[in-house]
Formats: structure tokens, C-alpha cells, sequence
């Protein structure tokens, strides 16, 4: 480490004195100012990650479903993964140390990981629209250089698109090639045959509206429209050409407001979607005949996927263990359809993709969603074998054709990390080969009413939760006040947890009509303003 060259290329990205920033769900996020430091040095840390690895690491610039203003780091493992939580210390480490602590901290690091600084490093770089996102992929490539690290910046990508290519990288393209134009056709490719397969094939056109988010989604989709088949016809909405990044639109303010987002006009039973900010995340839409609007949120996409690879798993005879993972904001009405009619077993783990892409490793093929869309399907090695096999020597017509349609979804689903565009492609496949109408798709099950709040308190950190985040024990008697709101209702539910993108504390419930879900998510607010140091105006609905 030329310790010189560190210090003075560390010095045109100071630290601003003081200031401690923690990793949060998806890495760091905050206000842009406060980041520049931060990226130089998730850049020192990725130099670090490879080194040890030796792997292509990844580094997003993004803040995803935040506002513009907001930016963040998201750092992606060689298959594709989130940074391991066992690095999630140093990236803390690295980001807080003052700056005559740097060099310590970073050969601390190496002794403790057991980095060999001499090793060869590679770094792949991405950015989503934001206007402070390139200055600041600028800092982590000077974080890259300064250790000696090779970078490659691929400017302008969705977050899915940085992990499918770090994966590719670090596979040797046994995952598919390494680039955009390998991204376009390995999931054009598999969406076409799927498509080919369907009653729609031919003559009919599918038609899709697409909000997405005034963010990156909508140039990677441009780039994408030409690999499409005819069929497939997509008009983009909210493309940044206009208005401000997450601005009254994706898929966050979607969820949270359970309204269309601003830009978009829906005609009755029209299918839409919006993607967020780095097109991590979907949910889908439609207005019915009395206008009124119906949310088909993460749980409904994973309930749909999961029917379909059961009913084609039965097809083609094998028995292959399915799972559904969600976190604690899952829908009951979804848990319990999955498990009680479906038979599909549930897992619940914290929130954040780390921890459900984690647990969906376990089995055969892991259906991992969150209520807000983020979320795709991992097919263990084995899983895949097999497939490909009965999908290339299997010698009953009914079994093969069956085992091509796995074949193909597994190749259009983003295994890599929860993907907008591939999760898109794989719902109006499934819709297309079942013939199934959105409408008929959202009464799989009905949703029980919710409701989704934010409260600004002093501290979020005060509120500590266990059992995947459904039970406070911290601040004393929050859960217990929970309780009892909750005792109040009927098929109630509520919890709460400090966000790990946002200065607020969460607030969900659910129960048997909104206007019960929304008082019980109120009251529930009040009790976490006034117990774990409220700031700012009392909670309002939204
Ligand atoms: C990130 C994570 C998601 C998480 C979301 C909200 O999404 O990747 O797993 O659900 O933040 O997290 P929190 O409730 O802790 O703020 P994104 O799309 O914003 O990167």
C-alpha cells in the first residue's frame, strides 16, 4: 500500500469530522453530500473484498427507492449477492474512521480478513440517473485506483444489471455473458421461447404500461425494446425526461400509498407496473370497472410465481422442494394461501434481500419476494441439472415440454438479485401461458387491508426488534402497548423497526377493514412517537 499516494487521494474526499454513518439494509445511505468520503473508501473496501476473493466485487451507486437527493453504495459479492454480512463491520469501520485513522484501519482489515495486499483486484461499476451519482462512481473508482485495483465502469445501469455482470465476470460466462447486450439476450431469449409456447403467440399483442420511477429503468428498457418480441408491446411512463427521481411515482410510493403513481393514466382492467429508482423492485396494478384500484404487491407476484413452478413441477413429475421466503410485512392473506391452499411451505426472515436470498438457498428452488417487489427465484445447482436434463433427454412429450418451460424461466428469472425487468418479463410470461387476466391473477386470494406508516423519532436505533423483526424489545413497553392496540381488532397484526434506508421508524398493520388498519397503523405511530423519543409533527396517515 503506497501509503503517501493513500493519504493525499483520501484528502480530496475528506471525512467531514464526526460523522458516523451506519450500514444499513442495502449498504450505505443518506444524504448525497455526505457520501463522497464514503464512496472512495467502499471503493478501498472492494479493492479489499477482491483481493481476498479473488473475484470481480461490484459497486452500485444508487439510493434506490429514496429520494433524489439521497444517494448510497450497494456492494455486490462475486455470484451476484449483496456484500457478505461479515464485512458489513469493516465497510462500517472504513466509512467512520477519522482520516489520520485510515491506513490503521484499513491494515486492521487486512489482518483480520486475511488480505493479501499484493493480490490482484477487479471492481465493476454501475450508476443509476441521480444527478450526484456520477461524481460520486468518480470517488470509488480514485478508492479503486489508489489500491492498485483494476476498475471497469459501466456508467449508467440498473442495480440487477451490476450484479447479473459481476456474476457473469466470476463465472466465466457460464451464467451468461458479461455484458448489457448478454443481459438483453439471455432474457429476451428465454422470454421469446416462453412466449412462443403461449395461446398469445402469433397475432395477439400484449400490452404493458410502465411507470418507471423517473429513474434508470426507463433507459435500460429503451435499450432492451428492439430484443423484445413483437407481442410484447411496452409504453413507458415517467422517464425522467420530465420530473424528479421517485418523485409521486415507482414502485415505493405505489406501495406505501396504495395509489397509481402520478403520469399514468389507466384504463379499466389495463395491466400496469412501476419499477423503483434502480429497478430492483416491481408491483403491478389495475384499476376495475367502478375505478377502483387494486395493488398486486410482492406477496402476489411470489403466490403467482409459486403456482406456476408447482403446477409445471408436478408436470414434470419431479419432486423438487419449493419454499416461499418473506419478511414480517407479508400479507397474512398471502402466507396463509401459500401455505393452507397451496401447500408451499413459508419462511419468514428479517427484511432486506440478504437475508431472503439467503434463506431461499436452502431448497431445490427458493421463491423469495418482499411486499414492496423486490424479490426473484433461486434454482439450486442440482435443481438445475435436472431440469436440463428432462428438458433435453426426457422421452414423454408432456414431461419435456414442461421441463423447457422451467428451463427457460430459470434462465429469464435474474437469480443473481431482484430484478424489475426480468421479474416483468417472467409475470407476463406466466399470465401469457396460463392465460390468465389481472384481474384473475389479484383473486388468487384477497389481500387483508393494511396499512404502511413512518414515524421520525430522535434516534431509530432505539427501536430494537427480534423474532424477524415482529416483536420490539426496545424502547421498554412498545410491544406491549402493541399488543394491546392490536387486541382491539379483528385480524389484526402490527409491528414496527427502525428503517435501514430512511431516518424513520416503520409502522405495519393489517386487519379486517382499512379504516380499522389504518387506526390501528396510527395509534400503533402514536405509541412509538411517544415512547421512543417522537421528532417533529405527531404521525399522520398518509
Ligand atoms: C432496500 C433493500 C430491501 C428493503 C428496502 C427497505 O431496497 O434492498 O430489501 O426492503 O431497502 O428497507 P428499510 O425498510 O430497512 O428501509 P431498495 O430497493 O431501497 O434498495
Amino acid at each position: 500500500m503506497d501509503s503517501e499516494a493513500l493519504q493525499k487521494s483520501s484528502a480530496s474526499h475528506p471525512k467531514p469530522s464526526g460523522l458516523t454513518l451506519q450500514y444499513g439494509t442495502a449498504g450505505f445511505r443518506t444524504k448525497a453530500e455526505q457520501l463522497d468520503h464514503v464512496m472512495f473508501r467502499m471503493g478501498l473496501l472492494a479493492v479489499l473484498r477482491s483481493k481476498v476473493l479473488a473475484s470481480t466485487i461490484g459497486v452500485m451507486v444508487t439510493a434506490s427507492h429514496n429520494p433524489e437527493e439521497d444517494n448510497g453504495v450497494k456492494l455486490v459479492d462475486p455470484l451476484g449477492e449483496m456484500l457478505h454480512p461479515s464485512w458489513e463491520e469493516y465497510a462500517t469501520q472504513l466509512a467512520n474512521a477519522e482520516e489520520q485513522e485510515l491506513q490503521t484501519t484499513i491494515t486492521e482489515i487486512c489482518q483480520k480478513a486475511a488480505v493479501n495486499l499484493h493480490k490482484d483486484a477487479s471492481v465493476f461499476i454501475g450508476r443509476d440517473t441521480r444527478p450526484s451519482s456520477k461524481k460520486l462512481s468518480q470517488s470509488v473508482i480514485d478508492g479503486v485506483s489508489v489500491l492498485g485495483g483494476q476498475y471497469h465502469d459501466y456508467g449508467l445501469l440498473t442495480t440487477p444489471q451490476l450484479h447479473y455482470l459481476v456474476c457473469c465476470q466470476n463465472t466465466q460466462g457460464q451464467y451468461g455473458k458479461a455484458t448489457l447486450e448478454g443481459y438483453y439476450e439471455k432474457l429476451s431469449k428465454a422470454f421469446t421461447e416462453l412466449i412462443k409456447q403461449s395461446p398469445i403467440s402469433g397475432e395477439n399483442q400484449r400490452h404493458l404500461k410502465i411507470d418507471c420511477a423517473n429513474g434508470i429503468g426507463a433507459l435500460k428498457l429503451s435499450e432492451m425494446k428492439p430484443y423484445f418480441p413483437k407481442e410484447m408491446l411496452i409504453r413507458l411512463y415517467n422517464d425522467g425526461t420530465k420530473e424528479k427521481l421517485n418523485h409521486l411515482c415507482g414502485a415505493d410510493f405505489v406501495k406505501v400509498h396504495q395509489q397509481p403513481p402520478r403520469g399514468l393514466v389507466m384504463e379499466p382492467g389495463e395491466r400496469c407496473c412501476s419499477f423503483d429508482g434502480d429497478a430492483d423492485r416491481i408491483v403491478y396494478y389495475y384499476t376495475d370497472t367502478t375505478g377502483r384500484f387494486h395493488l398486486i404487491d410482492g406477496d402476489k407476484i411470489a403466490t403467482l410465481i409459486s403456482v406456476f413452478l408447482k403446477e409445471l413441477l408436478a408436470k414434470v413429475g419431479q419432486s423438487l422442494e419449493l419454499a416461499v421466503v418473506q419478511t414480517a410485512y407479508a400479507n397474512g392473506s398471502s402466507t396463509r394461501y401459500l401455505e393452507e391452499t397451496l401447500k408451499v411451505p413459508v419462511h419468514c426472515v428479517k427484511t432486506g434481500v440478504k437475508h431472503l436470498h439467503h434463506k431461499a438457498q436452502e431448497f431445490d428452488i427458493g421463491v423469495y419476494f418482499e411486499a414492496n417487489g423486490h424479490g426473484t427465484v433461486l434454482f439450486s445447482k442440482a435443481a438445475e441439472t435436472k431440469i436440463r436434463q428432462l428438458a433435453k433427454e426426457e422421452k414423454d412429450d408432456g414431461k419435456r415440454e414442461a421441463a423447457k418451460v422451467l428451463e427457460n424461466m430459470m434462465d429469464l428469472i435474474n437469480q443473481t438479485v431482484g430484478d424489475a425487468i426480468s421479474d416483468m418479463l417472467a409475470i407476463e410470461a406466466i399470465l401469457a401461458l396460463k392465460g390468465l387476466t389481472v384481474q384473475q391473477w389479484d383473486g388468487l386470494y384477497t389481500d387483508l387491508p393494511n396499512r404502511l406508516l413512518r414515524v421520525q423519532v430522535a434516534e431509530r436505533r432505539a427501536v430494537a426488534t427480534v423474532d424477524a423483526e415482529r416483536r420490539a424489545v426496545s424502547p421498554p413497553g412498545l410491544q406491549d402497548s402493541i399488543d394491546a392496540l392490536v387486541g382491539k381488532y379483528r385480524a389484526a397484526r402490527a409491528f414496527v423497526r427502525p428503517s435501514g434506508t430512511e431516518d424513520v421508524v416503520r409502522v405495519y398493520a393489517e386487519a379486517d377493514t382499512q379504516e380499522n388498519a389504518d387506526a390501528l397503523a396510527l395509534e400503533v405511530s402514536m405509541a412509538v412517537y411517544q415512547l421512543a423519543g417522537g421528532k417533529g409533527a405527531p404521525p399522520q396517515l398518509l
